[in-house]
């Protein structure tokens, strides 16, 4: 198959929502008032460019450009084609990703038709409107907003309405396949999108291989068995033909590895294929931490044309056994190679309010962040978008597992209408055959939270309808089950148990027990999450302000005002003056704070409760994953993040990092007694000597014992308990570290930072290394330091920061330019003046 590119020089412009049909078409022919513009194109981008509208994410601006709702948007494209091209006798398909989200397509005066859905593409065989030379594409967009009405049956829910921000959410999200954040949420504004992903043309051939779809079913004694299944697609309905098809794969060192060349017999249209492939000596694909990501590729040939797939040798189950110890509960746990992989990570979300302004370097930067912070999962939350194809390719790059949602969010769906009902059975067999060779791709969910409304929605007593449980409950299942066996479907997050967010079985929304409580204390209160006996926490979050450089950005040149009407717009309507209880419980009394103290503090707080949080439910036996809500932000604010919309780091990155470590050891109060947890995802089993007890602050009195400890490898063991030292709290610090290794000591916090008797501590700081990318620093301290960190500018990326270090102990960190920054490091001479620890 060959494709043209059809995504340079474009033409936009708006008119009256009167227009449409061929009226447009003809009345368009003259019109020269175009803006110019490249696809994917949101139309906020052009007229942002040309001064027509301001950034709608800085200050309050989003509200200046909701007209676009009101207009109708019309996209031009002239595009030259040969004689052969024009002339093709195979077909050649036109294809438009993301249209979002009426779309009516024109080519070269004629009407292709309307499409009506974000989630998957308009694809259409063109042939017989093909001209050679120039040929003109037209198409008409609108949010669609103004093609359905408010029906009852999508009045009742709407989550982002209920939290009481007036000017975000509308009712009628629910008919239109688009991105349901578009219409404001609590972490994003209205920004009701519009435009046009990529566009192409494919010229197909007349042989060719069509869907692909290849996977591990089993490994044993050294040798990967593979399902493969294609489809040879024959394009002539008159005739049967002889065929070959070949085979080969690659290894990850490009060593071919397989090969097989077969003859066919094929009939007109679509031959489906079956194949058992053994290999021998496979690299196993692991979740980062847990060991590499090889990737495998398959080519296969047939006539002139070639389809390749990357995939990767893993096998995957979702382990939901028995407890035994736990009469009626069950597990909920990923299960890679046979080896339980406990899910560090977070809830990703669009990157940005103007989704078709995302690009691969976005994508990359966001993955790569998030493997940083020694992530192995992200879930694709059902409110936003099944992203593009570098997003999936990068997770397997970097062995991020993904947890993909259907796009359902927070809402009633109108399945009962044979329309919505259709574009739903569309949308869910393109993604799933387009997601389903993904080594990353480890879930199907049905939706967002709709089961969790559903319990609590009056409307069963009404009429028995609830929208959405058809999709939910027999498409999906159905048809994924169709599509890819092997990968587990899950009908909605949170499900499981006997309702959904029960801690017997499936996974939890952990937000009313702490962020979202009525009760202030429980929302800033760590230690509240080791009450969870869930199985697996797929949301739950905490909420911080972002770097100052980004308040400065969102601020575009107004004083930064912390009562003022821009904070209060950027500030997540779930905030409710939790930033500022936090910060009077953990470290002082909020009110006369400067803006960069606020931040420090504020960050400090979203640090201890995420770095907290994560850490019990690591520490749990039967708690597969902890995810918080959320990764990515879709524009600047003080939210629930750790890096933001401008990818700036907040203070409370680190935090989660070490929450997160591959190696790790955790340590938990109960009943005087405390217990400790080692983490040890490495693939060889590991021993070494435990020192634990505790010393005082400023390191005079120490009191320890040494154990010898060991864990198998990719496993965690409770390795400890022993009974909570003497003294007073607010003067020594329970500890516990291993000997000879790099792993970070766990540290027990008894009572609030604030109440601490701490003196201050003498830094030592050392250069071990220097280019002029990357310095290397040992830091160290005499006495017990809290949260050392330097506040450099985010174009400073550092390696740890924000850290404790007890007496005597040292640290070592390097601090890297971010990619394209043009800066110098800071001296040593610099770092030493700006290196400190808070109190
Ligand atoms: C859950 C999510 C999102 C929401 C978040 C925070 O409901 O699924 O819908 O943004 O909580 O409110």
């Amino acid at each position: 198959m060959k494709t043209i590119d059809l995504n340079k020089n474009w033409q936009v412009g708006d008119e009256d929502l009167s227009l449409k049909g061929m009226k447009g078409v003809s009345v368009l022919k003259d019109r020269d008032n175009w803006y110019n513009t490249d696809l994917p194109c949101d139309v906020r981008q052009p007229l942002i460019r040309n001064g027509i509208i301001k950034e709608p994410l800085e200050k309050l601006n989003c509200y200046e450009s909701e007209w676009v709702e009101e207009r109708s948007w019309w996209f031009k494209k002239t595009f030259l084609l040969t004689p052969d091209q024009a002339d093709s006798t195979c077909p050649v398909d036109l294809i438009l990703d993301y249209v979002d989200v009426y779309g009516d397509i024109f080519l070269n005066g004629e009407y292709l038709g309307c499409h009506k859905s974000v989630h998957y593409p308009f694809k259409q065989e063109i042939r017989r409107f093909l001209h050679r030379g120039e040929n003109t594409l037209l198409v008409r967009v609108t949010t669609g907003l103004e093609r359905v009405s408010d029906q009852p049956q999508v009045k009742e829910v709407c989550t982002e309405v209920r939290a009481n921000r007036g000017d975000r959410g509308d009712y009628r999200r629910v008919l239109l396949r688009k991105p349901q954040y578009a219409f404001g949420w609590d972490w994003g504004p209205r920004v009701a999108t519009c435009g046009l992903g990529e566009a192409r043309l494919e010229f197909h051939a007349p042989l060719e291989i069509g869907d692909l779809k290849i996977y591990t079913s089993s490994l044993e004694d050294d040798k990967a068995v593979l399902n493969l299944e294609f489809e040879v697609i024959h394009h002539d309905i008159l005739s049967t033909r002889e065929g070959q098809v070949q085979i080969s794969v690659t290894d990850p060192l490009r060593q071919t590895v397989y090969q097989d060349k077969s003859d066919l017999f094929l009939r007109a249209g679509v031959n489906p294929f079956r194949r058992k492939i053994t290999l021998n000596k496979p690299s196993l694909w692991w979740p980062r931490g847990y060991g590499e990501q090889p990737l495998y590729k398959i080519t296969m040939q047939t006539g002139d044309s070639r389809a390749t797939e990357t995939f990767a040798i893993r096998t995957l189950r979702l382990n939901q056994d028995k407890i035994d110890s736990k009469p009626g509960e069950r597990r909920f746990v990923f299960e890679i190679n046979g080896v339980d992989i406990f899910a560090r990570g977070a809830n990703w979300i669009p990157a940005d309010s103007l989704f078709q302004r995302v690009d691969d370097k976005k994508y990359r930067t966001l993955i790569e962040e998030a493997a940083e912070m020694n992530f192995t999962m992200l879930r694709v939350w059902g409110g936003g978008l099944y992203e593009k194809d570098f997003f999936y390719d990068k997770c397997d790059e970097m062995g991020i597992l993904v947890w993909q949602d259907f796009m359902f969010g927070c809402a009633h769906y109108p399945d009962r209408n044979e329309e919505f009902r259709e574009l739903v059975t569309k949308e869910l067999t393109y993604q799933i055959n387009r997601l389903k060779n993904h080594a990353s791709l480890v879930l199907w969910c049905g939706n967002n939270e709709n089961q969790w409304i559903f319990e609590n929605t009056s409307r069963r007593e009404e009429d028995g309808f609830l929208g959405g449980e058809w999709i939910y409950d027999n498409l999906a299942p159905r048809l994924t089950h169709l599509l890819s066996d092997h990968i587990p479907y899950w009908n909605s997050s949170p499900f499981g148990g006997d309702l959904p967010n029960s801690s017997q079985a499936g996974d939890c929304h952990y937000w009313h027990q702490c962020m979202m409580n009525p009760e202030m204390e429980k929302r800033i209160t760590p230690e509240e999450y080791d009450r969870t006996e869930h199985k697996f926490i797929s949301e739950y979050g905490y909420v911080g302000p972002c770097a100052k450089e980004t308040i400065e950005t969102y601020f575009a040149g107004e004083p930064i005002d912390r009562t003022g009407e821009i904070w209060s717009h950027h500030n997540n309507t779930f905030e409710k003056d939790t930033v500022a209880a936090g910060i009077k419980k953990h470290y002082c009394d909020p009110e006369n704070l400067s803006l960069d103290d606020y931040l420090l503090y504020a960050g400090l707080v979203q640090g201890l409760m995420y770095n907290y949080s994560l850490e019990s439910f690591r520490f749990k036996e039967f708690c597969g994953g902890g995810l918080y809500w959320m990764f990515n932000d879709t524009w600047g604010e003080t939210g629930w993040t750790v890096i933001d919309y401008y990818l700036n780091r907040k203070i409370s990155f680190p935090y989660v990092r070490r929450a997160f470590e591959p190696q790790k050891l955790i340590m938990r109060l109960k009943d005087d007694l405390v217990h400790v947890m080692l983490c040890h995802d490495g693939a060889d089993d590991f021993e070494a000597d435990l020192e634990y007890g505790s010393v005082s602050f400023d390191g005079s009195s120490l009191n320890t014992e040494i154990l010898s400890v060991k864990v198998g490898a990719r496993s965690q063991k409770q390795v400890l308990s022993f009974p909570k030292p003497d003294g007073v709290a607010a003067e020594r610090v329970v500890f516990c570290r291993l000997k000879g290794s790099e792993t970070i000591p766990a540290l027990l916090r008894e009572v609030p930072f604030r109440s601490l008797r701490l003196t201050k501590p003498q830094l030592g700081l050392s250069e071990e290394e220097r280019t002029k990318e990357s310095v290397t620093l040992k830091i160290s301290s005499d006495k017990f330091a809290h949260a050392v960190h330097f506040g450099l500018s985010p174009v400073f990326l550092l390696s740890d920061e924000y850290f404790d270090l007890l007496p005597g102990e040292s640290r070592t960190i390097s601090i890297e330019i971010k990619e394209g920054r043009e800066v110098s490091l800071p001296s040593l001479d610099e770092l030493i003046m700006n290196c400190r620890s808070v109190f």
